[in-house]
């Protein structure tokens, strides 16, 4: 088991489209059963592939309260969405503390594969549902900041970037090896 590096926004590795998976393999299983891991240490309640640097068409969903109810959806495709529309205040693990309020239909039919390649497919409401079509948006490259306004996009992106930038620079000062290379003191 290993925890995977979470890539943050506005990385350009999360705004590229994924490919479909077409071998079941063991390193399949390993990369979801790290995916798991990663989406409960976090904490969240899903997680798509591209957020770890792998561009598939895989996700891993658990909104259960004792988070005991992991979900994994290979190739997965929305069937059908319901009329009624929800606004959820959804958040991301690759926007840290960025929560904004997003519309989505309320209720979701999807299909998918499991680990085997076995074809399934499952419906969902309330959490589930804002779950299943922020993930599978993941695989098309579109974060949920993509539905707010360019201004609103905009002030996240800055914030964000410039908080990298901190996280950089801490990182710097306390490396060990800040020394080598001429690295920034
Ligand atoms: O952990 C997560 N919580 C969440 C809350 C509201 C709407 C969507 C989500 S998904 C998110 C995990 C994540 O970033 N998945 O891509
Ligand atoms: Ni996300």
């Amino acid at each position: 088991m290993a925890q995977l590096t979470i890539l943050r926004y506005p990385d350009p590795r999360l705004m590229k489209p994924s490919e479909p998976v077409e071998v079941f393999d063991d390193a399949l299983k390993k990369l979801v059963e790290d995916m798991g891991e990663t989406m409960y240490k976090a904490p969240g309640v899903g997680l798509a592939a591209p957020q770890v640097n792998v561009r598939r068409r895989i996700i891993v969903v658990d909104t259960s309260e004792k988070r005991d109810n992991l979900m994994v959806l290979i190739n997965p495709e929305i069937i059908s969405l319901s009329e009624e529309r929800k606004i959820y205040e959804e958040g991301c693990l690759s926007l840290p503390h960025i929560y904004e309020k997003v519309e989505r239909p309320a209720q979701v039919k999807v299909k998918a594969q499991d680990v085997h390649g076995n074809w399934f497919e499952l419906e969902g409401d309330g959490l589930l549902a804002v779950c299943l079509q922020h993930e599978i948006d993941h695989l098309k490259g579109t974060v949920f900041v993509d539905y707010l306004s360019p201004m609103k996009r905009n002030r996240i992106k800055t914030k964000l970037l410039k908080e990298e930038r901190e996280l950089k620079k801490v990182a710097s000062t306390k490396s060990p090896d800040r020394n080598k290379k001429g690295g920034k003191r």
